[in-house]
């Protein structure tokens, strides 16, 4: 790719364990050439017009969204495949049953029989890529080979990428070694494989997001949460967000809710006019990085370097600053077309689609214009809220985390953990109806502890034991909280309005963290009262509010049944503390 001025060390000489990979890697998969990304912005637009050139990208109205293409994917190749992604260790029970399991010796020999040869007379890329600040002793490094441009140009967008980050590797000595190829995109020969005992990631038959980006899910994630617990911190799928109160103090909270639940809206929310003088910074939207600081507190970076997020919802009115952000130097997927080439997608009010997101003319009768999994990648300085921390190679501290999910009943609006280890059952114990983002059923409930399930690289109850172990670390830990935005009443209306009045919830999170805000106790743990929320000028009926806040003893029971069901599936490995804080809220409930 790179054609500029001749440059001092070729990329291929700076680091001889990546130099001795790339060269394996190329004699099995044959491709016709290789490529090493500079990580410029010139190799970005060349790459960009080679795709326009050969069909795959289309450019948008330069008008109205100046620097922004439309990347259709193949219609069955739409959202992760969870039942397609295994972790790879050499015994099953370290993987657990969180996860799906294969050898590390069967899952290379099949993998290399899908890789040999499968790049003949494609591009082979090599994408060196620092996920977090290059300069942050928490940041950690990987190198992505590819045969997708697409999926090179969505690299070099959400990580930093390029000789920068290859500098960085020659010094550590390690990085994480990812192996992609769309294959044919044969949903049959189609595996997503981690082998966290090698650092290492091969995926094979996909070109879409966390399946073939493999710096975020796979990595950021699935290894990074393996790479975590050997060294002492945790990685999370967790948004990072700064609250500046009209006092000017700002306090940074780390929220883990599962994929298309709404962490985009809410790291870059929008305070109601009725709550002035609150601002608010995003560092990150997807995931965390949590290390415990020497002061004993936790602090956190965003290992990502841009957004890939879900378009469908995305409005001035819902969040203007998300709208605002993707009006330029935004790569979309899978969204439809209005008759002068504007993207569009459900939730626009206006335009109106012609083409749907496969390219066909719109026709209702065939679902939705845009596909509900439809997603935009853009840098996350692009953000009219991104925060001047999110650059910070120390991170920032974080005050409070916050679980969720999506929940129509049970859970109330939000309630505080009795106590750190209160607060890892809490998080163990997060269910969310499905979404899009994953395929398969949507709107059914599952257990999603920590909004992890899908990520998580090793066994749950090893993990919730980590957690322990690191909150056993923190002098300071952050208090813990749940929240559901997703409340709906018997006619299914839902019951709280969601979106920027959120801050109204968080508003009585940090003052609980400052032990500024009442509460009252609760079997499941502490509730606000109506008066301990800041409701001016919201429109909202003491009857929805006091729903809102209100704790079911039955349907907690049942709740309580529930959750220790879904623990003992991981057998005598689950810590005994959380069956004993387990214990409490029941013996709490009556
Ligand atoms: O496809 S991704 O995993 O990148 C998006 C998501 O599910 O959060
Ligand atoms: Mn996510």
């Amino acid at each position: 790719m790179a054609t500029a001025a001749p440059l001092p060390i070729p990329l291929s000489q700076l680091s001889r364990a990546v130099t001795d990979w790339v060269e394996s890697v190329r004699a099995l998969t044959q491709p016709a050439g290789v490529l090493w990304c500079e990580g410029t912005e010139a190799e970005q637009r060349e790459l960009t017009s080679k795709l326009i050139r050969e069909g795959e990208l289309i450019r948008l109205n330069a008008e109205h969204f100046p620097g922004c293409h439309l990347y259709r994917s193949s219609p069955s190749d739409v959202a992760r495949v969870e039942h397609l992604t295994y972790i790879c260790t050499h015994s099953k029970d370290d993987a657990g049953p969180n996860n799906h399991w294969m050898d590390p010796e069967e899952a290379h020999a099949k993998m290399r029989e899908l890789f040999a040869g499968c790049m003949r007379g494609r591009t082979l890329y090599v994408i060196p890529y620092c996920m977090g600040p290059i300069d942050s002793p928490l940041s950690r490094c990987g190198v992505e080979i590819t045969d997708s441009a697409y999926v090179a140009i969505n690299m070099m967008i959400m990580t930093r990428a390029g000789r920068a980050a290859l500098e960085r590797i020659a010094h550590d000595g390690s990085f994480v070694r990812g192996l992609h190829s769309t294959g044919e995109l044969d949903p049959n020969r189609r595996f997503i494989m981690h082998f966290p005992e090698e650092l290492a990631i091969e995926s094979f038959g996909s070109g879409y997001g966390g399946n073939a980006l493999l710096g975020k899910k796979c990595h950021a994630l699935r290894i990074a949460s393996w790479q975590a617990r050997t060294e002492g911190w945790l990685a999370e799928h967790m948004l990072i967000v700064g609250l500046e109160s009209p006092q000017g103090e700002t306090h940074y909270i780390a929220c883990a809710f599962p994929s298309a639940c709404g962490k985009t809206n809410l790291a870059m929310l929008i305070p109601p006019a009725s709550l002035p003088g609150w601002k608010v910074y995003t560092v990150g939207d997807d995931i965390a990085w949590l290390h415990p600081g020497p002061d004993g507190r936790l602090w956190a970076i965003n290992p990502e370097a841009g957004l890939f997020g879900v378009v469908p919802g995305t409005n001035p009115q819902t969040n203007r600053n998300a709208y605002q952000m993707i009006r330029r130097d935004t790569l979309f997927t899978n969204v439809a077309l209005t008759a002068d080439n504007q993207p569009w997608w459900e939730g626009l009010t206006t335009g109106i689609p012609v083409t749907d997101w496969q390219g066909r003319p719109y026709d209702p009768g065939k679902g939705p214009a845009a596909h509900p999994n439809s997603r935009f990648t853009v840098s996350a300085k692009r953000n009219p809220s991104y925060s001047p921390r999110a650059e910070d190679a120390r991170g920032v501290p974080i005050s409070a985390l916050v679980f969720g999910g999506r929940r129509r009943e049970v859970a109330p609006l939000v309630y505080e953990a009795r106590s750190w280890q209160h607060g890892v059952l809490v998080g163990a114990s997060v269910a969310s109806e499905t979404t899009a983002a994953a395929v398969g059923q949507v709107g059914v409930v599952r257990r999603d502890p920590m909004a992890m399930q899908p990520f998580c690289g090793y066994n749950f109850a090893d993990y919730w034991r980590h957690w322990l172990t690191v909150g056993a670390k923190l002098s300071r830990a952050p208090k813990i909280f749940h929240v559901n935005w997703f409340r709906r009443d018997a006619h299914g209306k839902f019951l709280w309005p969601g979106y920027g009045e959120n801050l109204r919830v968080l508003e009585w999170v940090l003052d609980r963290c400052a032990g500024k805000a009442g509460a009252a106790e609760s079997a499941i743990g502490l509730l606000p009262r109506a008066e301990d929320l800041d409701t001016q000028g919201l429109r909202i009926g003491p009857e929805s509010l006091s729903a809102l806040l209100s704790v079911d003893p039955a349907l907690w029971r049942k709740e309580v049944t529930d959750i220790r069901a879904y623990l003992e599936k991981y057998g005598s490995r689950v810590p005994p503390e959380l069956l004993a804080e387990l214990a409490v809220t029941e013996s709490r409930l009556g």
